[in-house]
Formats: structure tokens, C-alpha cells, sequence
């Protein structure tokens, strides 16, 4: 037998075991080796029955996801990797096939497992078909056999929305047929045993379920609504549809079709490519694993606002307790009933029992002092931006903090050196940049100074996924990645509506590109009043003679600052976007002509022309300044943190695939149109001329 699959046999029972790390994943030599295995114990005589198991943490996770891009790019053909040959075997098999379950059966997995006569599992394992999440559909023929064994209702919504169903809910919905308590393989083993004489019955062959009533244009419209513009959901409803209308053999004839045409689209390579990109941020260059890690058992947050409050919340829902200080009693009390009202509306929705969120609630600490900061293993700074007051701060800090105590600073734009400069110790000063809600949004920016240590910064991407983060790094600058690369799209958006686009038109064309918002509804939902802050004071930085957007500046000097005063560019009822404020566009009306504005209403292609490309213009400008490591961690903080969508892969991905020549000769056009702000970034114009791409390019780093 192959190294990667194991063969014994322990009185009369044959014990097929997959040893592929990490996570068994179907490489080449598994499924061969599988097969193989499966005619082996059928032909010998002592065999009774099968027992297929993994080893180490878990089954099959599923096909090998670095396979696809050798099949899309013609250095494998699509039959090198096809599953259908073990599948025949496996079902075939005149000795029953148990599957036996821990860890996690997706994709792949599953569709392996599902072709076995039987499956038992451990409590605490969960089966999926989690590839819509890659862009892709089962291809090894889970959109025909989970409908059989699991009902049409339940396959299809587990393969329209990719979310795995713990063992549990798998044994009531007769995708296990056993949960096994204690040891797996023994448990297996008894339970072949038991089924050894009995005849093997086939998924296949079991019709009953599909008769099942399954409304799969409702669930098209619900694939529409949550996961809208992806592809891939569409095409693994209609396969599981094939499954009732078609018999065995043609449903997976008509599977495959669907599964070629999504691997080979843009969206399945924006997908994967956003799956290895968040494992791929965690790699710092030069930082090795060997880094032995801060311990970190207790956490301090200063500032109970929005922002502090919901940090606690993270720390305090990832089992760390934490200290949260205020200044005053009032602010304090606010920020805590502020806590309990989002755990409350979680309870209430079902989300979380009242005891989890009592139990979460008691991890965090209210104080007006420092008190207890000293035993402290991270210190969150989480106050307003403003630079002396930070300071401030990390000065007070620095006399109360054990030496070895990471601090941290929330701040969304300032200079990371100058805060650590109010401290003795700017090796354990770091940027922990959260993204408001930060209970909710996964993005965590891990900032740098040019002297944070290398312990802080991989105890802090540790950290991150403690927090349920993804911690993407980046280098001191102002607004790091995401909002350095922010503000020219942002302000992109406001020349168009200030050009004659109408601002609704703008937001509305980059929602139907896929993004979670339009730019103007973000700006009014972080509130006006932020931009118009920084606008004030960054002033000074702005070039002589070089044209700013001033609309927004003029509505938010009114004091109406978006969603929390009900006015911005829209009109608010509570947080429903009541339609376009009329008073902006009347803003605009006297703005225009007062600078003698050629008004002009942009195409589709031109708004996501200027925005998009402004996004990927400063991201050139990041790179080549080793702000951003590679190009994918600039994808993975606008994906997970700017609601850019995940089926274009992030900025970056998506100008490789628009082309680098294409997106430079725009900007170049842009540079002669606008002037200033459009000034091709060297790395666009050096790629574009090479014909390479920000991906080769990062490869190289
Ligand atoms: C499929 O099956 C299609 C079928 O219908 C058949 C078609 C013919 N392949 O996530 P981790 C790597 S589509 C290759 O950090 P965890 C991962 O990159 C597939 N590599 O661990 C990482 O590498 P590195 C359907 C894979 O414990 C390392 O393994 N299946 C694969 O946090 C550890 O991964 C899926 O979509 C793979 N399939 O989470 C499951 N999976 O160390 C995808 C992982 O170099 N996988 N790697 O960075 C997962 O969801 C998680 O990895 C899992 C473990 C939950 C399994």
C-alpha cells in the first residue's frame, strides 16, 4: 500500500486509514490508494467487512484544493482528478463500507463517505459540502447522493450555502447512520461487525427521499439575497434539482457540467484564491515559527466607546477576561449597557443562551482606574484619534504595565513610531487595528513600528485567531492598508457625484460590483463628522491648486453627519435608508457651476473605472513601500474588512485579473483627465510593461 494509505486487517475486519497531513485531503495517491485498499479486502477471503478511517485530526477535508489550478490551467487534465473511479468501488464493494467519521468530512470527504455503505461518527465531528464557499459545487457526485440520504430539502441547502451540520443534526438527517462514544475506530469496527452479513445497500440506489417537496426557487432567491452575485449556489441548487428529475447516472453527468463550467470561472479562482490568501497572511517573512509566544490570560481595553466596547466583547467571547476603563462613571455605564444589549439581541435571537452570555458578561471588568492593569498581558488602547492624548496614555502605561505586556493602540490612521515614542519600550507597542462593529467584522490590522518585536507581532497573529480574527499585517503609515487605500476611493466616489453622476447612481453601480455597501452609505454610516474631522486636520497636507471634494465638508459643517444624526447623503428612519438627502444634491446643484464643474453623467464602467482603480493605484504604491507583504494581504483586509467581494478576490486579484496593461492605461488616461490624484504608482506601470501581475510579483518577495 501507498504511505498514504494504510491496510491491516483485525479479525476479519480490513482498516483502510488515510494518512495524509494536515487534513487528508484527496492529493494524488489517496483516492488510488483507497481503491486499491477497498479490492484488496474484497478479495480476501477473511475480509468480512470495511472500516474507512483518517488519521491524525480528522477525515477527509476534501479534494485537494491545489489540484484545481492545475486543472484550470491545462497542467493536469480534469480525469487525472476524478473521484468517480473510487466511488464505483466504493459502492460497489461487495463487503459493506463503514465510514468512519472525526474531525471534519467536507466536500470531497463527505462525497467519498456518502458512497459507502454505512457512516458512524464521533460527537464532536461536523460534515459539509463547503465548496460554493471555493466557487465551485460538489463534483464527486454529492449533489445526487446527499439528496438521497439527507432529503432534497436539506442537500440542497447544504450545498447552496456550504455551511457544515455537526454530527448530530447529520444522524437526524440520515447522513450517519451512528454516533459513537469513545473510541472511534473500535466503535467502528463493532458496528461492521454487526453489519457484515447483511446485504450492503447503495446511496444510489435509495430513490425514497427524493419524492421529498424542496421549493428551489424560494432557495434561489434566498442564494440570490445572501450570497448575491456568486455563481456557484445557483449551479449546485439546479444539480440537486437534476437529482429529482434525472436518474442516478444522468444527475451526474449533468453535476459534472455545472462543476467544470464554475472551477473554470473568474469567480472559483477569486475564491480559492481567497481561501489560501488568509492561511498565507498568517506567514510572516523572517518571523519562524520557533518564536515563542507571549502567554496572554488577561486583557485591559481603554475607552468603553463603541470601538472599546466591542473589543471587550471579542476578548471577552473568546473566553480571555478583560478590564475595561473609562473615565467616567456615565461614559462607563453606557458602554456596558451598550454590551448587554448586543448579547441581549443575541439571546433573543437564539444565537446564545442566557447563561453563555452571563457566563461572557462576568469575564468582563468595568473600572474607572487602572487598577489590576499591571497583571495585564495586553493592554488595548481604544480612545478617540488624537495623537497627544494617545501619548498620554502609552506614557501612563508605560509606568503601570509589566515589562513584558503587549500595548496596543486601536488607532485606524496615526503614526504607530511616534505613539510607542511616549513609552521606554516601543518593542511591545503594536497597532491592534478592529473594524467597528469589532464583534462583528473579522478584519483585526496588525500594525508595526520600526521597533516592534517579532514576539509581540506573532503573539498578536496568535492572538488573532484566538479572537476569531483574521490578522493581516501591515507596515506604519497613515491608515495602514485599508485605510490609506480607503480614502482615494472614497474620494473618487465624491468627484463623480460632484461631477454630475448622481451620488445614489455611484453607490448603487459598486453595490451591483459586488461591494457589501456604496461608498457615500459607508461614509454615512462611520458618520460624516469622522471625515470631516480628519479633513480638518490634515488641512496642511493638502497640495495648493489640487481639487479635494468639498460637498460632503459642506453637508457635515451643517451638522448633519449621516445615520446617528438621520441626515447625510441619505435620509434615516432609525438605521433604514429613507432615500437620497435632497439637500445634497441641491448642495451639489450650487456647487458645480460655482466652480465651473463640466457636469458630465459617468458610465457604469467608468464609476468602477475611478473607484476600483484608485483602490489598486494606491495598492501598487503599498506594495512597492513593503507597507503590504504581498498582494494577497491587501486582498484579505479589503475582503474581510471593506466588504469588497469575495468572488473578485480583493483589489489586487481582481486588477490581475482585469489585466495590469488594461488597469494602467486607465489610470494613465485618468492622470491626463484629473491630474494629481491619478499619478500611475511605478510598481502598476512596471508590472503592466512586463505583462506580470501583483501575484507573481509578491511570489518573488
Ligand atoms: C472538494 O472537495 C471538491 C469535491 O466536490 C470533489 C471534486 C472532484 N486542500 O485551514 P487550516 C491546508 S473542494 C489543500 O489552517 P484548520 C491549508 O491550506 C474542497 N490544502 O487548518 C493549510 O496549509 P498551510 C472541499 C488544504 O484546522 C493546512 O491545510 N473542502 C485543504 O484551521 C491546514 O489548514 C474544503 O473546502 C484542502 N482541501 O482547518 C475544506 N484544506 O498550513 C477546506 C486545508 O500550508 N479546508 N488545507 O497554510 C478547511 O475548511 C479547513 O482547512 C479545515 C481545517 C476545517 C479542514
Amino acid at each position: 500500500m501507498s504511505e498514504l494509505v494504510k491496510y491491516s486487517v483485525e479479525d476479519g475486519i480490513a482498516i483502510v486509514t488515510i494518512d495524509n497531513p494536515p487534513v487528508n485531503a484527496l492529493s494524488p495517491g489517496v483516492p488510488d490508494g483507497i481503491r486499491e485498499a477497498v479490492l484488496r479486502a474484497g478479495s480476501e477471503a477473511a475480509v468480512q467487512a470495511i472500516v474507512i478511517i483518517g488519521a491524525g485530526r480528522t477525515f477527509i477535508a476534501g479534494a485537494d484544493i491545489r489540484e484545481f489550478g492545475k486543472i484550470t490551467s491545462g497542467e493536469k487534465s480534469r480525469e487525472a482528478t476524478t473521484l468517480h473511479p473510487l466511488l464505483a468501488v466504493l459502492e460497489g464493494s461487495p463487503k459493506p463500507v463503514v465510514m468512519a467519521i472525526h474531525g471534519t468530512a467536507f466536500g470531497g470527504g463527505l462525497e467519498i463517505a456518502q458512497a459507502g455503505h454505512y457512516r458512524v461518527a464521533v460527537a464532536n465531528a461536523q460534515v459539509g459540502q463547503p465548496e460554493v464557499k471555493l466557487g465551485i459545487i460538489p463534483g464527486a457526485a454529492g449533489t445526487q447522493r446527499l439528496p438521497r440520504l439527507a432529503g432534497v430539502a436539506k442537500a440542497a441547502e447544504m450545498c447552496a450555502f456550504g455551511d457544515p451540520i455537526p454530527a448530530k443534526a447529520a444522524l437526524e438527517a440520515g447522513i450517519v447512520d451512528r454516533i459513537i462514544e469513545g473510541n472511534l475506530l473500535a466503535g467502528a469496527i463493532a458496528f461492521a461487525r454487526e453489519v457484515a452479513a447483511k446485504p450492503a445497500p447503495k446511496t444510489s440506489e435509495r430513490n425514497e427521499k427524493l419524492s421529498e417537496p424542496c421549493d428551489f426557487d424560494a432557495l434561489r432567491a434566498a442564494a440570490r439575497k445572501r450570497l448575491r452575485g456568486q455563481e456557484a449556489p445557483i449551479a449546485a441548487i439546479d444539480a440537486v434539482e437534476a437529482a429529482t428529475k434525472l436518474p442516478f447516472a444522468e444527475g451526474v453527468r449533468r453535476e459534472a457540467e455545472l462543476f467544470q463550467q464554475c472551477l473554470f470561472s473568474t469567480q472559483s479562482k477569486a475564491m480559492i484564491h481567497a481561501f489560501f490568501g488568509e492561511r498565507t497572511v498568517q506567514k510572516i517573512p523572517g518571523i519562524g515559527k520557533d518564536v515563542e509566544l507571549l502567554p496572554i490570560r488577561k486583557a485591559a481595553i481603554i475607552g468603553a466607546g463603541t470601538m472599546g466596547g466591542g473589543i471587550a466583547m471579542v476578548y471577552a467571547n473568546a473566553g480571555i477576561p478583560v478590564l475595561l476603563k473609562e473615565t467616567a462613571q456615565d461614559a462607563l455605564d453606557r458602554g456596558l449597557a451598550t454590551i448587554r444589549r448586543n448579547y441581549a439581541n443575541s439571546v433573543a435571537k437564539g444565537k446564545m443562551t442566557q447563561e453563555a452570555m452571563d457566563r461572557t458578561m462576568a469575564r468582563i471588568t468595568p473600572t474607572l482606574s487602572f487598577d489590576g492593569f499591571g497583571e495585564a498581558d495586553i493592554i488595548v488602547e481604544a480612545v478617540f484619534e488624537n495623537m497627544a492624548l494617545k501619548k498620554q496614555i502609552f506614557a501612563e502605561l508605560d509606568k503601570i504595565a509589566r515589562p513584558d505586556a503587549i500595548l496596543a493602540t486601536n488607532t485606524s490612521t496615526l503614526d504607530i513610531d511616534e505613539i510607542a515614542s511616549a513609552t521606554t519600550r516601543p518593542g511591545q507597542v503594536i497597532g491592534n487595528h478592529f473594524f467597528s462593529p469589532a464583534n462583528v467584522m473579522k478584519l483585526l490590522e496588525l500594525v508595526r513600528g520600526k521597533a516592534t518585536s517579532d514576539r509581540v507581532i506573532a503573539t498578536c497573529m496568535d492572538l488573532g485567531k484566538r479572537l476569531r480574527k483574521v490578522a493581516v499585517l501591515a507596515g506604519n503609515c497613515y491608515g495602514f492598508i485599508g485605510n490609506r487605500m480607503f480614502a482615494p476611493y472614497i474620494r473618487e466616489a465624491m468627484l463623480l457625484a460632484e461631477d454630475g453622476t448622481p451620488f445614489e447612481l455611484v453607490d448603487q453601480t459598486l453595490y451591483e460590483f459586488g461591494m457589501a455597501m456604496g461608498p457615500m452609505a459607508v461614509c454615512d454610516l462611520a458618520g460624516l463628522d469622522v471625515n470631516y474631522r480628519i479633513r480638518q486636520e490634515y488641512k496642511h497636507l493638502e497640495v495648493p491648486g489640487v481639487r479635494y471634494p468639498e460637498v460632503e465638508t459642506m453637508l457635515a459643517a451643517r451638522g448633519h453627519y449621516g445615520q446617528k444624526t438621520g441626515r447625510g447623503w441619505y435620509l434615516y428612519e432609525g438605521t433604514k435608508n429613507a432615500g437620497p438627502n435632497p439637500e445634497m444634491s441641491d448642495i451639489i446643484a450650487a456647487y458645480a457651476p460655482e466652480k465651473s464643474l463640466p457636469q458630465s453623467r459617468a458610465s457604469r464602467d467608468e464609476i468602477i473605472e475611478r473607484t476600483v482603480y484608485a483602490l489598486i493605484n494606491e495598492g501598487a504604491r503599498l506594495l512597492k513601500e513593503g507597507i503590504a507583504i504581498r498582494s494577497v494581504d491587501i486582498d484579505i483586509v479589503y475582503l474581510n474588512g471593506y466588504g469588497f467581494p469575495v468572488w473578485r478576490g480583493g483589489p489586487m486579484h481582481y486588477a490581475d485579473t482585469v489585466g495590469l496593461a488594461r488597469v494602467a492605461a486607465k489610470v494613465r488616461e485618468f492622470h491626463e483627465r484629473f491630474g494629481y490624484h491619478w499619478k500611475p504608482a511605478p510598481l502598476l506601470e512596471q508590472l503592466a510593461g512586463q505583462g506580470s501581475t501583483f501575484a507573481a510579483w509578491s511570489a518573488t518577495r
